[in-house]
């Protein structure tokens, strides 16, 4: 006998919330709203929304938020049915907690309503946009950090400025129109290193290209601080709906479980008014990359390659690769070993403490944190998750094996149909094609690894030692012949 749906999660279903469920301190229809966010997503929802919710909580109701979509409109759909509601269910292994948040007053789909984005973008009453868009989403050649001038979408938007596709276009449109007066802050929430630095820079080289007076325009209106954002969302499934009907006592279609980890740092750099989100524990700083560059290499860094090689395996979460007897010790070396010994952590602050933390968070069995997910889009995220590391090594002259056997193991999952238990691998990487031409048209490891580290949109100038292309290249053949047993058996110096 199955059990009856529950009710719909909506205003006036809300009082039927489960008593252990938190409510939201304000409903959406009763904000203002002052906080834009381009790119509604899972991680909006579950890291700064819930700043801005706490914000809220504390009275201050200027902050509702106007949210995004770029591209798919269900999510907006679900919550418009839901009056904005939705909820987050915090897990690790038993441990729940589960609260229902209120902080998203409208949503909005881009491609079907254009102008409603850019009369927001306008509205002098918004004075911050966060933005969630994805590595790509920037429209940047990852390892030179130029504008992309043949991504469809900046290309189409250069030729037509009014009528925008892509996150620079409608930003640079958007504060066409907005008042010389009325200054607002950017804040990328993005994972790359300087990503309020990279978003202003993009976007004057946009907009210089359209019209060098808006160029000066954007550059007297905008603030584009850095931010360091953390924490573990993975994309929701129909688990996590049946999940969430059990915390919350209401079907939820926008429901998230999460980590009960949240970080965001922050640069103080704001040129308008903005939430108050210290109150809800973020941390405000003169400089954000130090934070930003331990993240990205140690929590992103170790993400990715666990993403590969649990592909790989045929391991579908990162809780699987952590609980496998080979891998998850590897990881802990990977960590250890060579992702925090690649950089200098800020004075007072315990790496290996923090690598251990994360590596605990890592383990979460209550997830379903996908390696798939992680492995999209490596063509963007492996130039700042690994290659800076691995450069850093190669100039101080110190031994990296796992970080290159992590580089071998992408260049392999790149080109290689199918995982260690025969079930065909999906990828997802828009940018990968020509590299993955160029893997495929080589005709031994060593040619491989030529074509791919003259890729310089990925691996940058091609001035990569002897030594490393041998070692790659002897990785890669190892995984040809034995698979990932053979890449991770260690070898004797000099084989
Ligand atoms: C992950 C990140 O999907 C990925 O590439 O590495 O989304 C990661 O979960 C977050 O950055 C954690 O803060």
């Amino acid at each position: 006998m199955s059990l009856p749906t529950p009710d719909r999660l909506r205003t006036a279903t809300l009082a039927q919330a489960a008593a252990a469920a938190q409510r939201p301190a304000a409903l959406p229809q009763d904000l203002r709203i002052g906080h834009l966010h381009l790119g509604l997503g899972a991680f909006h929802r579950a890291h700064q929304a819930l700043y801005t919710e706490a914000v809220i909580a504390g009275g201050d109701h200027r902050w509702g938020i106007c949210a995004v979509a770029l591209r798919n409109p269900a999510l907006v759909q679900a919550l418009q049915a839901q009056d904005g509601l939705y909820s987050v269910t915090e897990r690790h292994g038993e441990q729940r907690r589960s609260r229902i948040v209120g902080a998203i007053a409208r949503t909005l789909h881009a491609p079907s309503q254009p102008q409603a984005v850019l009369d927001a973008l306008r509205d002098p009453a918004i004075t911050v946009v966060t933005l969630t868009v994805t590595e790509k989403g920037y429209g940047q050649q990852p390892a030179t950090g130029t504008l992309d001038e043949t991504d469809p979408d900046i290309a189409h938007d250069l030729r037509q400025p009014r009528t925008p596709r892509s996150t620079l276009g409608v930003l640079a449109e958007g504060l066409r129109l907005r008042r010389p007066d009325a200054p607002l802050s950017l804040l990328s929430c993005d994972n790359m290193a300087g990503n309020g630095r990279t978003l202003r820079r993009l976007l004057l080289q946009y907009a210089e290209a359209v019209d060098p007076a808006l160029a000066r325009h954007i550059d007297a209106l905008a603030a584009c601080p850095d931010s360091m954002v953390d924490r573990i969302v993975p994309a929701a499934t129909e688990a996590t709906r049946a999940e969430a009907a059990a915390a919350i006592g209401l079907d939820d279609a926008a429901a998230l479980v999460c980590e009960p980890y949240t970080q965001w740092v922050i640069e103080d750099d704001f040129r308008a008014p903005r939430p108050a989100w210290e109150r809800a524990g973020a941390l405000l700083v003169p400089d954000v990359r130090p934070y930003q560059t331990l993240k990205l290499r140690m929590l992103n860094g170790s993400h990715s390659a666990i993403a590969y090689l649990g592909q790989l395996a045929g391991l579908p979460t990162v809780a699987d690769v952590m609980a496998d007897a080979r891998l998850g010790p590897w990881v802990r070396a990977l960590m250890h070993e060579e992702l925090r010994t690649s950089l200098q952590a800020p004075a007072g602050f315990d790496a290996a403490a923090y690598g251990d933390a994360l590596l605990h968070r890592f383990e979460n069995p209550a997830l379903q944190h996908r390696t798939a997910q992680i492995a999209s889009d490596g063509t963007q995220k492996v130039p700042v998750r690994w290659l800076g590391a691995l450069r850093d090594h190669l100039a101080a002259g110190r031994p990296a094996p796992r970080l290159e056997a992590a580089l071998a193991a992408w260049l392999h999952y790149l080109v290689c149909p199918h995982d260690a238990r025969g079930a065909a691998l999906q990828r997802t990487d828009p940018g990968a094609a020509p590299l993955q031409a160029a893997l495929r048209a080589a005709a031994t490891p060593e040619a491989q690894v030529a074509a791919a580290l003259a890729h310089g949109a990925v691996f940058g100038p091609d001035d990569w030692p002897a030594g490393l292309r041998q070692r790659l290249a002897a990785a890669l053949q190892r995984l040809a012949a034995g698979g990932l047993g053979a890449l991770l058996t260690p070898q004797a110096p000099g084989a």
